[in-house]
C-alpha cells in the first residue's frame, strides 16, 4: 500500500461496442453499491467499458470487476491484465457468485453474493496483507439494510439517469430460468420505507429507475412506498409480475406514485410457465394489461421462446396472443439456461448445452438444444416474431388500445429501430451457430 489514499478501480466490462444508444444506458447499480460500501478513505474510480476504455496502465491498489454471465469472458481478460501487473483483483456479481471456482482462476478474491456485509472486511484484510480468496454473504431475514447507492464517482459520464436504486431484493417465485431465488433468497427483503423515501427525496431530477427484481412482489410492503412517492414528483420505471394488477388499489397507487413504465414477465402463452404462480392470475392477462394501460403507464411484456413444451407453432400463437392483450411494448427473449439455475442443471445433465461460451449467453442466441425444434428454427422464429410485432400496422394497433398514445408510439418507434437494426447470426450448417460444438450429436 502507498502513502496516498488507497485507490479502488471498479470495472463494468462491455461485451460489444455500443453506438449512440450508450447515452441511454444506466450505470451499474452493482458498482454503485460496492462504492457505497467502500470506506471514505478510499478513492473510488469507475471504468465503464460501455462508455470508455479501461485504464490498464493506471495505478490502483485494488481492481473490482462485476460480471453477469455474458460479461464473464471479458471480465476474466481484464482481470488477467491487471494481475499481470501485480494489481490485486476482486471479482463479484452474479456470475462469480454462481461459479466462484471458475472466477477464482482469474482473481485474488471472489465475493459470493452481496458485497455490503463483507466489503469493508475484505478491504481491511487487503490492507493487512491477508485478503482471503473467498468472501461469502448469505441473505437472511426479510429486511434489507444497505447504504444509499453512491453517484459521485459517475461524474462526467452520460447516462440516461444515475438515479437508480433498489427498494428490495430477493423473490420467492423461483422461476426455473432465473438466478434470483437461489442466490438472493426466497423472501422479499425490503428496506425501511422511510429510508427509501429519504433516498428518493435526495434526487434532484425527475427520472428514476427502481431496479428491484419485483418491486410490487409483496403488496403490503410496496404500498407504503408508493404512497410516499406520490408527493415526490418523480417519474419512475421498474419491474414486477403482473399479478399486482389484480388489485385496482395497487394500480391506482402505482399511477399516482409517478410510475411511467413497468416491465412484466409473462414468459409463455401456454404450458407450465403460463401456469406458474408468478404468471397465473384470477383475471385474464388481457384485462390486467388493459387496467394498467388505462392509467397511461407503459407496460412492457416479456415473453420467452424455447421452453420444452414449445414447438414451432409457439411463435405464431404468441404473436396472436399479444395482438389480443396489446401490451404497450412486447419483448421476446430466447430461453437462456444460466449457470446456477435449475434449467441449466437439467439441460447440462441431459447433454443439451451446445457450448459454454459465456459471452453468447445473452438471450439473443441459442445456446442449448430445444426439445421440439432445431436451434436454428428457434432462432429464426424469435427473429421473425420480433419483426412481426414491430411492423407499423402492429404498432399502430397496439398504440391505439390504451392511454398515453404519443408516449407509447415513441417507445415503439425506438424499439422498432433496435429490432430491425439487429444483425442476423448465420447458421452455416443449417443447425448450429458458427463456432459451436455439440456435445450430444443426435
Ligand atoms: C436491473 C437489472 C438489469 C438492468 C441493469 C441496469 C444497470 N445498469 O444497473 C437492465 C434492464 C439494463 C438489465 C439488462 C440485462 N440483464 Co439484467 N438484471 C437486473 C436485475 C433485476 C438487478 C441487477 C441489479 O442491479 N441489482 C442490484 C445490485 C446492487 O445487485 P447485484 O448486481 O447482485 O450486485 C451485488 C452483488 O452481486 C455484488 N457484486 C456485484 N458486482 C460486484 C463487483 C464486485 C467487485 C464486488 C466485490 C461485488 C459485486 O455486490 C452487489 C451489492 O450487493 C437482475 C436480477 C438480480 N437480482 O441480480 C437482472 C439480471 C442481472 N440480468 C440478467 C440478464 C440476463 C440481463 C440481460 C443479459 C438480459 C437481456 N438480454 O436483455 C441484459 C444485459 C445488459 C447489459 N448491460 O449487458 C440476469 C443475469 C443472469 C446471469 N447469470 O448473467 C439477471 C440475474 C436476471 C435473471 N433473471 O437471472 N438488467
Ligand atoms: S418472478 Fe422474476 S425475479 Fe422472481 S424468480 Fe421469477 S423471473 Fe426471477
Amino acid at each position: 500500500m502507498t502513502a496516498r489514499a488507497p485507490r479502488l478501480l471498479l470495472v463494468y466490462p462491455a461485451t460489444h461496442k455500443l453506438g449512440w444508444v450508450r447515452r441511454f444506458q444506466l450505470p451499474s447499480l452493482s458498482l454503485k453499491q460496492v462504492a457505497a460500501a467502500t470506506p471514505p478513505e478510499w478513492e473510488v474510480l469507475l471504468a465503464d467499458e460501455v462508455q470508455e476504455d479501461i485504464p490498464f496502465d493506471g495505478s490502483f491498489d485494488l481492481v473490482g470487476i462485476t460480471a453477469m454471465t455474458h460479461q464473464a469472458t471479458r471480465a476474466y481478460q481484464i482481470a488477467d491484465r491487471f494481475r499481470q501487473r501485480g494489481i490485486p483483483v476482486v471479482l463479484g456479481g452474479i456470475h462469480p457468485t454462481v461459479l466462484p471456482d471458475e472466477a477464482r482462476q482469474h482473481a485474488d478474491a471472489v465475493v459470493v453474493g452481496e458485497a455490503e456485509p463483507v466489503w469493508t472486511q475484505l478491504l481491511s484484510d487487503l490492507q493487512k496483507g491477508r485478503m482471503a480468496p473467498l468472501y461469502r454473504c448469505v441473505p437472511q431475514g426479510d429486511r434489507l439494510e444497505i447504504p444509499w447507492s453512491r453517484r459521485d464517482f459517475l461524474a462526467g459520464r452520460n447516462y440516461l439517469t444515475t438515479q437508480t436504486l433498489q427498494a428490495s431484493r430477493g423473490c420467492p417465485y423461483d422461476c426455473p430460468f432465473c438466478t434470483v431465488t437461489p442466490y438472493f433468497g426466497r423472501t422479499f427483503r425490503y428496506r425501511d420505507p422511510d429510508d427509501i423515501l429519504a433516498e428518493l427525496r435526495s434526487f434532484d431530477r425527475k427520472l428514476t429507475v427502481l431496479l428491484d427484481d419485483n418491486i410490487l412482489g409483496d403488496p403490503e410492503r410496496a404500498k407504503p412506498i408508493l404512497r410516499g412517492m406520490a408527493s415526490l414528483g418523480l417519474r419512475w420505471g421498474g419491474q414486477a409480475n403482473l399479478r399486482f394488477a389484480e388489485d385496482p388499489e395497487m394500480v391506482n397507487l402505482l399511477a399516482k406514485s409517478g410510475c411511467i413504465g413497468i416491465f412484466v414477465g409473462i414468459e409463455s402463452v401456454a404450458g407450465p410457465q403460463a401456469n406458474h404462480p408468478k404468471t397465473g392470475t384470477r383475471s385474464s392477462q388481457a384485462d390486467l394489461i388493459k387496467r394498467v394501460r388505462d392509467t397511461g403507464i407503459v407496460l412492457e411484456a416479456s415473453m420467452i421462446f424455447g421452453f420444452d413444451d414449445h414447438d414451432e407453432s409457439v411463435f405464431e400463437t404468441t404473436v396472436r396472443y399479444l395482438e389480443k392483450c396489446a401490451p404497450s411494448i412486447p419483448t421476446f427473449h430466447i430461453l437462456t439456461p444460466y449457470p446456477g439455475t435449475a434449467l441449466f442443471e437439467q439441460f447440462d445433465r441431459e447433454g443439451r448445452m451446445l457450448h459454454k461460451e459465456w459471452q453468447r449467453y445473452d438471450h439473443n442466441q441459442v445456446v442449448f438444444r430445444p426439445r421440439l425444434m432445431t436451434p436454428e428454427r428457434l432462432y429464426q422464429g424469435w427473429r421473425a416474431a420480433r419483426r412481426e410485432v414491430y411492423r407499423w400496422p402492429s404498432i399502430f394497433s397496439r398504440v391505439m388500445q390504451g392511454n398515453g398514445r404519443f408516449v407509447n408510439l415513441a417507445y415503439n418507434v425506438l424499439r422498432r429501430g433496435g429490432v430491425y437494426g439487429d444483425e442476423e447470426i448465420v447458421f452455416p450448417d443449417g443447425q448450429i451457430p458458427a463456432g459451436t460444438e455439440l456435445r450430444d450429436e443426435r
